[in-house]
């Protein structure tokens, strides 16, 4: 298929990726940035080559370095992963211009899925299902104030040029609007460079389904069933599972996704992995809500449903060969649920807890899977995304998976750091997730009701900083600078970059 493969990218997936790659004994070369000399990702590969200072923007981002070193090395294809540069229309096109094969879709069908509004407008012209809203943003308020009447209040309002929440206000009624385009013109500004603000008919206690679905280059699409993401926290995926317990509960559904999901994408040409997503209310109606145009981080769940291996299926796609199954060919069979492994601290208000991890001991059973991008005596870099990994478990029921996971969430064995582990054990326990009745302001109702309402966040993040100054004043300080610096983040220390990867 290839002479050698690059993956640019690091962590969990990195490792995902590099290993089909040695089971199709197709040669690789990893790539790493001055944090991650020593990250596990590089055994997995045959070689590796550095591409730079820590900060993500000198190093994973860092597109001529990367294509210069894919040229240097002889690869003749890059795996992006995801996050970095896998949505990158522009490295995917100078890659396409270097004779190196992008193994993704194409780069005009990133840039059409790209901008929020123009997906939906691709979207409504192929006749896929949108939120009732405007598709274009809009000019100001008064132009805010005649769509929102014309649509009905409650409304949202929400970046064109982005996804992830920023820029995203649900507005009421009238008198709260023009604040509410203010502040939400301001953080599209301040997150995307772009102010533009576009308005929908809101959704109340939506779900988050999404599609997978698979093209190759001769022109097959199919669908890979779909995802059940509602479990989110601060708009970050946190447990996805496959099928989807509400999509099980109606019949019918899951196809008229998986054709909307398809005509979605063969609006945009698309070729290799992608996920469509939907909002769904709960009269089962779904709206198309953006197309990410890469593999994501949930995709085990599907995989382990139905018996594929996606990142083989993309390697065989961007050679040219055809699907490996037809749409009646697909099966699904069971159940699997996922939960991400994050080095933070569930007792602080998600704070970062990196560092070096003392003992790493993983779960064994039946059904089990770990993607994982860490070790003993590894050092979580601080420059990164914090997912340490994902801990999945199959079952023949919703039940014997959900039981499955929570047992192996509570036998993992990960210290010398702090993270979320304990807290899968309370989630995954929960009554109302095991009956399947969540939806997307879901985990955030039950963490409100789990932990006393903190005064504020700022003031339990100022209270960490004093006991973290008191600490660092101490003789025997065991600060890290690593924790100094994340502390000094405060609550809300996931920045823009970091959401880049929590895709
Ligand atoms: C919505 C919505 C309700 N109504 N749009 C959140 C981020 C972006 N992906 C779209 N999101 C939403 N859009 C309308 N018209 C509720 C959300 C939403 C959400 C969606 C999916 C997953 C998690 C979410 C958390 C909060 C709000």
């Amino acid at each position: 298929m290839f002479r050698k493969v690059l993956v640019a990218n690091r962590g969990e997936i990195a490792i995902r990726i590099l290993d089909a790659l040695r089971r199709l004994g197709i040669p690789s070369a990893a790539v790493f940035s001055d944090a991650d000399r020593a990250a596990p990702h590089l055994r997995h590969a045959d070689e590796a080559y550095r591409i730079g200072p820590a900060p993500s923007a000198q190093s994973y981002l860092n597109m001529e370095r990367i294509l210069d070193t894919a040229r240097r090395c002889g690869a003749d294809a890059i795996h992006p992963g995801y996050g970095f540069l896998s949505e990158n229309a522009s490295f995917a096109a100078a890659c396409e211009q270097a004779g190196i094969t992008f193994i993704g879709p194409p780069a005009s069908a990133i840039r059409a899925m790209g901008l929020k509004t123009e997906a939906r407008v691709l979207a409504q012209a192929a006749g896929v299902p949108t939120v009732p809203g405007t598709t274009q943003p809009v000019s100001g308020i008064g132009a805010a104030r005649r769509e929102a009447a014309s649509l009905g209040y409650p409304v949202m309002l929400k970046a064109a040029a982005g996804g992830g929440g920023k820029g995203m206000r649900a507005v009421a009624g009238e008198a709260e609007l023009e604040a509410a385009l203010r502040d939400a013109s301001s953080e599209a500004e301040s997150s995307f460079r772009d102010a533009s603000v576009y308005l929908e008919k809101l959704v109340a206690k939506p779900r988050h389904i999404e599609m997978q679905i698979f093209g190759d280059a001769l022109g097959n699409l199919i669908h890979l069933g779909e995802r059940e993401c509602s479990l989110q926290r601060r708009h970050q995926k946190v447990v996805e599972e496959c099928p989807s317990p509400f999509v099980e509960r109606h019949p019918g559904l899951r196809e008229r996704m998986g054709a909307a999901a398809i005509a979605a994408a063969r609006a945009c040409g698309y070729v290799n992995a992608g996920t469509v997503e939907f909002l769904v209310d709960e009269q089962a109606n779904f709206y198309f809500l953006e197309m990410n145009t890469r593999l994501q981080v949930e995709h085990p769940v599907t995989e382990m449903v139905t018996g594929t291996d996606l990142v083989e299926w993309q390697l065989r796609v961007a050679a040219g060969q055809p699907l490996p199954l037809r749409q009646d060919e697909v099966s699904w069979r069971g159940w699997a649920v996922e939960c991400r492994v994050y080095a933070e601290d569930p007792g602080r208000n998600f704070l970062p807890s990196p560092g070096r991890i003392e003992r790493c001991e993983p779960p064994a059973g039946p059904g089990l899977r770990l993607d994982s991008g860490v070790e003993a005596g590894y050092t979580v870099p601080f420059e990164y995304d914090p997912m340490l990994a994902k801990l999945a478990a199959w079952g023949s029921t919703r039940e014997q998976s959900i039981t499955r996971l929570r047992d192996a969430a509570g036998r993992f064995v990960l210290t010398g750091i702090r993270t979320n582990l304990p807290f899968f054990s309370e989630l995954l326990a929960d009554a109302g997730f095991v009956a399947g009745q969540i939806h997307t302001g879901y985990l955030a109702e039950w963490l409100a009701r789990r932990t006393p309402p903190a005064a504020c966040a700022e003031q339990e993040t100022v209270a960490a900083l004093v006991a973290a100054l008191a600490s660092a004043a101490a003789p025997s300080a065991a600060l890290s600078p690593l924790e100094a610096q994340a502390r000094s983040r405060g609550s809300n220390w996931r920045s823009a970059g970091r959401d880049s990867l929590l895709k």
